[in-house]
């Protein structure tokens, strides 16, 4: 017994973790430990013999669970400390940064012209992407042969709608849908079959603004559109106005924006002229009134068709359109 108690607790002792105590316990007092075998011996025994090597055993199983217990709070205690001796804390270190979403700088600058209409008591509506050829085109005065019909400069779509090429079609779904009199603006994506570069995409958007009352202005189309011109750059830019022809418009104007990205000095957005088309507008032809369901005798209107694309390049001074629509994060995270 002497000999077994001294194996114990020398096995007991040398232990250094939980774990490996854990395993000396096992192998001593477990289901098929050596002290547990040694009890099922004893049954073979004859009844003299049985009774004191039984009282031995167990006497020799008590000391073994405690020097097992005792041992179990040094090591613990001692692993603790070694633990906390590893786990200094260095406030020096730089933490882990939290990667957040940013806004890409098309629904920044679509934000604040909101902004901007919403203050001077604009709706803001939104109308389909994929539009019917007649109020992408016919209500707005576009005749059938109007080159811009051609499929060189629209997509069709299978169903014979097409992806609307401007936010213009919403005129007419608005006149029709709101009472007069009323304004409203509407951004959004438009579509054009044409070849790009780098003030020109494929996909691109825009913002339309209308106002439809009992009479309106220029002054006053071009003061709305002054506004949203200063309400994004939050200052005065310089513009210049010429005539520009849209059927359904008459008269009907270009507002062009000194060129951001070179200063006027002549780059590839502005073609080298220094100067960005940017926003055609004009006085809502009495054919789209009439389109709208409405007495071009009673009723007049304004409209824009702000290229929001070009304006966000001027913005931010983005020197190719291709940029915004390319998916490229290490574009996107400037922002
Ligand atoms: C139109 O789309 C007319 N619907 C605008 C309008 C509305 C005129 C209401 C009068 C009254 P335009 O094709 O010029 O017009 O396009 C308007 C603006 O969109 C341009 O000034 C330009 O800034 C932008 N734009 C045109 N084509 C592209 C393109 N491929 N890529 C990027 N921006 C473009």
């Amino acid at each position: 017994m002497d000999e077994l108690l001294r194996e114990a607790l020398g096995e007991i002792a040398a232990t250094s973790t939980v774990a490996i105590l854990k395993d000396v316990e096992v192998r001593w007092l477990g289901k098929k430990g050596r002290l547990t075998s040694l009890l099922k011996e004893l049954g073979g025994l004859p009844p003299e013999e049985r009774k004191a090597r039984g009282q031995a055993l167990n006497a020799l199983k008590q000391a073994i669970e405690e020097a097992v217990d005792i041992r179990r709070g040094e090591v613990t205690r001692a692993e603790a400390e070694a633990r906390a001796a590893d786990e200094r804390i260095d406030p020096t270190l730089p933490g882990t940064p939290v990667a957040a979403g940013r806004l890409h700088p098309l629904t920044r600058v679509v934000d604040e012209v909101e902004d901007v209409f919403e203050r001077m008591g604009f709706h803001i509506l939104d109308y389909p992407e994929a539009e019917r050829e007649a109020f992408n085109f016919d209500h707005l005065n576009i005749p059938a042969d109007h080159p811009a019909r051609d499929t060189q400069d629209t997509f069709y779509l299978p169903d014979g709608n097409v992806l609307r090429t401007h936010t213009s079609p919403g005129q007419v779904r608005a006149m029709r849908e709101l009472t007069p009199p009323f304004r409203a603006i509407f951004p959004g994506r438009v579509y054009r079959c044409e070849a790009t570069d780098a003030s020109h995409e494929h996909t691109f958007h825009q913002v339309e603004g209308l106002m439809i009352d009992r009479s309106v202005s220029i002054a006053n189309m071009l003061s709305s559109m002054m506004t949203l011109l200063e309400g994004v750059f939050r200052r005065k830019v310089e513009v210049r106005l010429r005539p520009g022809f849209f059927p359904f418009v008459e008269p009907g104007f270009e507002l062009d924006l000194r060129c951001m990205v070179c200063g006027g000095s002549g780059c590839p957005v502005c073609k080298r002229s220094g100067w960005v088309e940017l926003l055609p507008c004009g006085l809502v032809n009495p054919n789209v009134i009439r389109a709208g369901g409405l007495d071009p005798a009673h009723w007049e209107g304004w409209a824009f068709g702000l290229g929001l694309s070009r304006l966000v390049m001027m913005r931010y001074g983005i020197d190719d359109i291709r940029w915004l629509m390319a998916g490229d994060l290490r574009f996107a995270r400037q922002f």
